[in-house]
């Protein structure tokens, strides 16, 4: 049973951990919609079954997915994989998602955000969305868990990094984007966080990736590798746009401390050269009024940072490029008690996203006193 509460886990004592703390297991929603995945996301499905495969040899995996697809996605996923039917619109559950919370005495909770497609009828990426913004409450139902519903404030789990000791990560250009909560000030969003993440310093980096349509997921850009040490996408190339963005934050967060009034460490992760949609990938997806048209040439907000983190492993995606090594040589540096498991997933950053993106923990339930 899943009750919902009239309160906010900073007041009844509830944090959100790290992503690198233990996972009871992963959710990840099965893709279909044809005018994000090209060729009727069969592509995208099979890198989606590796992701799902892979994590399921460390964790607990769900998949959800829409009636129509569930024998489909059976085929393609390992027995030890758990499939149960759940409309949505699409298959970003970091965003549309629960964010489960935790207490001392082992308790677990999910956080509802209210989410609008990425900035709603502003410049949301598409329409209706109504389905993705009941997947968190329906999470909170498998899990037992009581929920709380931010009804009206809008986030998605990709916008939002904590190292699981009182510090967020967000961006400013996601987080006071005119789609999401325009009517709020900076300071009233930031106590938003705090009361609903249990955190109690805001990290505000100004830009995230370039031309990430989710406008800068910090997800893309930085993450916490444990607390006090953050990786962070960059690139030497000076002509690129991404350059300014990447310095402006490594300037920032270098000057910045954490909650517990730590310096950060912070480890430049080489972004690959510019992914640019081919004729035949752009081809490949039906053009729907509403929806961002995926045009041929349009570069994509491709970053190995848009890992994720579990049990004894981390998730990179690769790109069959030339600084994939390295990214990989750096992560295993930064996480020596995990093994790196590096996929190709050109297919799922077609969608506007990577694997970070389209996964989502549920944290032990520890008693961590
Ligand atoms: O978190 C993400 N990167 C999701 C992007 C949504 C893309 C929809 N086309």
């Amino acid at each position: 049973m899943s009750k919902l509460i009239e309160s906010t886990p900073k007041k009844d004592g509830f944090r959100m951990p790290g992503e690198f703390e233990p996972h009871a297991g992963t959710y990840i929603i099965w893709p279909e919609r044809p005018d994000n995945w090209r060729l009727g996301g069969k592509p995208a499905q099979k890198v989606f079954a590796e992701v799902a495969n892979t994590i399921a040899k460390y964790e607990p995996v769900t998949v959800c997915v829409n009636k129509n697809q569930y024998c489909n996605a059976k085929q393609h996923l390992n027995p030890e994989v758990r499939v149960v039917e759940m409309s949505n619109d699409d298959s970003w559950i970091r965003d549309c998602g629960a964010t489960f919370v935790v207490n001392k005495d082992g308790l677990m909770r999910g956080v509802d955000w209210t989410f609008n497609a990425w900035g709603g009828l502003v410049d949301g990426l598409y329409f209706p969305w109504d389905q993705d913004d009941l997947v968190a409450r329906k999470m909170c139902e498998l899990e037992n868990a009581d929920r709380y519903r931010t009804e009206g404030f809008i986030l998605e789990g990709g916008s939002i990094h904590t190292d699981g000791e009182g510090t967020l990560m967000v961006t400013e250009e996601c987080l006071l984007s005119e789609g999401r909560n325009a009517d709020m000030t900076k300071k009233q969003i930031e106590k938003k966080l705090c009361d609903y993440l249990g955190v109690k310093k805001v990290l505000w980096i100004k830009e995230g990736i370039y031309n990430d349509e989710t406008n800068g997921h910090v997800d893309n850009m930085c993450n916490f590798v444990r607390p006090g040490v953050v990786a962070l996408a960059w690139t030497e190339d000076k002509k690129d746009p991404q350059y300014k963005r990447s310095m402006e934050a490594y300037k920032y967060l270098s000057k910045e401390t954490d909650a517990k009034g730590r310096k950060l460490e912070i480890h430049k992760i080489l972004t690959p050269s510019p992914v640019l949609i081919t004729k035949e990938e752009s081809l490949g997806v039906d053009a729907v009024e509403g929806t961002l048209p995926r045009q041929e040439g349009d570069r994509l907000a491709a970053s190995y940072v848009n890992y994720y983190t579990g049990n004894g492993f981390v998730a990179v995606p690769v790109f069959d490029d030339p600084h994939d090594k390295l990214a990989i040589e750096e992560l295993q540096k930064l996480y020596p008690d995990r093994v790196i498991e590096p996929i190709y997933a050109r297919e799922i950053l077609l969608g506007g996203g990577n694997i970070h993106c389209i996964t989502q923990q549920v944290p032990k339930n520890i008693n961590n006193e």
